[in-house]
Formats: structure tokens, sequence, C-alpha cells
């Protein structure tokens, strides 16, 4: 059962990616958990990037966003 649409995830990816790189740094994560009660999808935000982050650059990318979370 898929958590969130495509669009959903993309949006939301938009939303956190402020500086429009096309992916996620935890830095960013931070910024955007700060103003979201410090969690997202039930996890923090260090445990978030280490689901989500398949290929373990500690970056997320759109792609690794969608799979995750679509
Ligand atoms: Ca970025
Ligand atoms: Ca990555």
């Amino acid at each position: 059962m898929p958590k969130m649409t495509e669009a959903e995830a993309a949006a939301l990816f938009a939303q956190i990616d402020t500086d429009g790189s096309g992916e996620i740094r935890l830095r960013e994560l931070r910024d955007y958990g700060q103003a979201n009660g410090g969690t997202l999808d039930g996890l923090t935000l260090p445990d978030f990037v280490r689901a989500a982050d398949t290929d373990g650059d500690r970056r997320i990318t759109l792609t690794e966003f969608k799979s995750y979370l679509t």
C-alpha cells in the first residue's frame, strides 16, 4: 500500500529541497523538521535519511525519496 502518490511525494520533495539542487541533504531536512515536529513519515530525521538513502551517500534524490514514500 503506497504511503502517498508520486505527485504528493514530488511536491513534498520540492518543499524540502529549498535550494532546488534536486537532492535533499540532512540540513534541509532539519530545517523542514524544525517546522514539522522533527519527524517525517513517523521517523526521526536521521532515521528517515538512513531508511530512504538507499545508496548511502547521505543525500536523498527524488528517485530515492519517491521509492521510499510511494
Ligand atoms: Ca537541496
Ligand atoms: Ca542517496
